[in-house]
């Protein structure tokens, strides 16, 4: 039994990215490991966000992962912002990293960008975020942390910061923890620009599917999805990037292979294709809406979630208990 972390954002409702990259695997991971589930509420204020905004997004993602699938009762589900250890251990790693490093991260780059074209005004809190991102691992002693292939970086760094710190206080204090991809779909594109991922944050809606999308908008936006002059259902990322990504999509939600599924349209169209894959993706997302507005009437999930966030607390606790002990900081509080 493995003991296994993951969290998401809730800067916005959750994307069928989201779902395939990380949901989908946690799901399948439940039964046999230890699982810890947050809601990344405290990721979510690296960016300016309305706290209305906030508060209804993070209580969507619980009924969220209610619907699709994850077990109050067997997982540790809870909000990162309820254990305080969380942003604590953030800070004690900040102090054990260094400004180039957190500089080199891609998100980083890439979000920034997004938020400013002023070095000055970019978010320290982007900037950080890996730092976070390492604290809510580490902290519970992680053996492997699934998440899509956008994060590796992030991971990356995670196994450098708890390394370093081994080292540096010759302790055996953090867990190295391993990345673990979905073995397909860790990189699903925006559905009318396939060289970028599909994100929730994306200007361009029409790129993303939601999970509470109407199911009737889902259809358009993957009959609109960007596909190529060719003609042909073929596997090709570099030169067919948006056949790709639908072909990607497909196998995750029906388990065929993308061989099967090349074999299936060999003589089809492009047209042909999206029609089908709307079929199996409408069909997926029906279900978790239907369990979605189930969730919503589960009084129960708030008493879950406080649970889970008691036992999480007490682990979190004693570990920065280790850690002040570590660095000097002993005291009995
Ligand atoms: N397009 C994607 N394909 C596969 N996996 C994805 N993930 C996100 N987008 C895709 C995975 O979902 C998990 C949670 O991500 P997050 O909510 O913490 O933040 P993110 O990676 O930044 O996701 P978004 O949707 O792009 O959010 P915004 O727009 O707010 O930044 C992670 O496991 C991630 O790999």
């Amino acid at each position: 039994m493995k003991k296994i972390i993951s969290g998401l954002q809730a800067t916005d409702s959750l994307t069928l990215g989201n779902y395939i990259g990380s949901i989908k695997s946690l799901v399948e991971l439940q039964n046999e490991n230890n699982l810890y589930v947050f809601i990344a509420d405290l990721h979510s204020i690296t960016v300016p966000i309305d706290p209305k905004d906030l508060e209804k997004n993070r209580k969507s993602i619980v009924c969220l992962y209610k619907a699709c699938g994850l077990d109050f009762k067997k997982s540790k589900i809870f909000y990162q912002s309820s254990i305080i250890e969380h942003s604590h251990l953030a800070y004690i790693l900040m102090c054990h990293s260094n400004l180039g490093e957190l500089n080199r991260m891609n998100q980083f780059k890439s979000k920034s960008l997004k938020q400013s074209n002023k070095t000055e005004t970019i978010p320290t809190g982007l900037l950080i975020y890996p730092c976070l991102m390492a604290a809510d691992i580490l902290l519970y002693d992680a053996d492997i942390v699934p998440v899509g292939s956008d994060q590796k970086q992030h991971i990356e760094l995670t196994r450098i910061l708890a390394d370093r710190f081994n080292k540096k206080y010759k302790s055996k204090i953090f867990k190295i923890p391993e990345f673990y991809p979905p073995k397909i779909g860790g990189r699903i594109m925006d559905l009318l620009d396939p060289t970028v991922k599909m994100s929730k944050s994306s200007e361009n809606k029409k790129g993303t599917i939601f999970l509470l999308d109407k199911i009737e908008d889902i259809r358009k936006k993957i009959m609109g999805s960007k596909t190529d002059s060719l003609n042909k259902v073929n596997f090709d990322i570099e030169n067919q990037p948006g056949v790709a990504n639908l072909l990607t999509i497909y196998s995750s939600l029906s388990g065929l292979s993308i061989k099967e599924i090349e074999k299936k349209y060999i003589n089809k169209n492009y047209g042909d294709l999206k029609k089908d894959l709307a079929e199996i993706v409408c069909k997926v997302v029906e279900d978790i809406q239907k369990k979605y507005n189930d969730a919503k009437n589960n009084k129960n999930l708030d008493k879950e979630l406080k649970l889970n966030s008691s036992v999480c607390k007490k682990e979190a606790h004693n570990k920065i208990k280790e850690i002040h002990k570590i660095l000097g900081l002993e005291y009995e509080y």
